[in-house]
């Protein structure tokens, strides 16, 4: 009965922490923004959903501009960027499904490579990110076991927070 309880209350834990965690991604990992930086790569291990951000870390020689359109994106068309930032450390909300485009607007630097397109996902999606599986066969078991310890740390603090507020009442 308490046993039944208590995994109830973890399983609340887990789609509340679902809900609050959002992924921070920052773009080409440790290399950064930079012409040297392989972003189809990157982009392919990682997974974008609704909620996450996009940090863009790179030095003065850079930018960031957002293009509207894929035929922007595949002839750098950088002068019709939709939005321009120059910070040095550039975070953009992903708020919606759909698929958005970056790219350098220094001279040269979008046709070297310095370009990035990614897709965001429904937050509910769930397929796990950067989680590199060996056989098709054991797609699921794996995706899932790598789930269920991401959300470990998650659902153990939330366990905690239920259960000293469940003391408080009981107690
Ligand atoms: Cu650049």
């Amino acid at each position: 009965m308490e046993t039944n309880m208590l995994l109830l209350v973890g399983c609340v834990g887990i789609l509340l922490s679902k809900q609050v965690l959002a992924e921070q991604h920052v773009v080409g990992g440790k290399q950064g923004w930079d012409e040297s930086t392989d972003f189809d790569s990157w982009a392919s291990g990682q997974t974008f959903r609704v909620g996450d951000t996009l940090v863009f870390k790179y030095s003065p020689l850079h930018n960031v501009a957002e293009l509207g359109s894929e035929s922007d994106y595949k002839n750098c068309d950088v002068g019709s960027a939709t939005n321009s930032m120059s910070d040095g450390n550039s975070v953009v909300k992903l708020t919606k499904e759909g698929t958005r485009y970056f790219a350098c607007a220094t001279s040269g630097h979008c046709a070297q490579g310095m370009k990035l397109k990614i897709t965001t996902v429904s937050s509910s999606s769930s397929s796990s990110p950067s989680t590199p599986t060996s056989t098709s066969t054991s797609t699921s078991t794996s995706t899932s076991g790598a789930t269920c310890a991401s959300d470990l740390f998650a659902l153990v603090a939330a366990f905690l927070v239920i259960l000293s507020y469940l003391m408080n009442i009981l107690c």
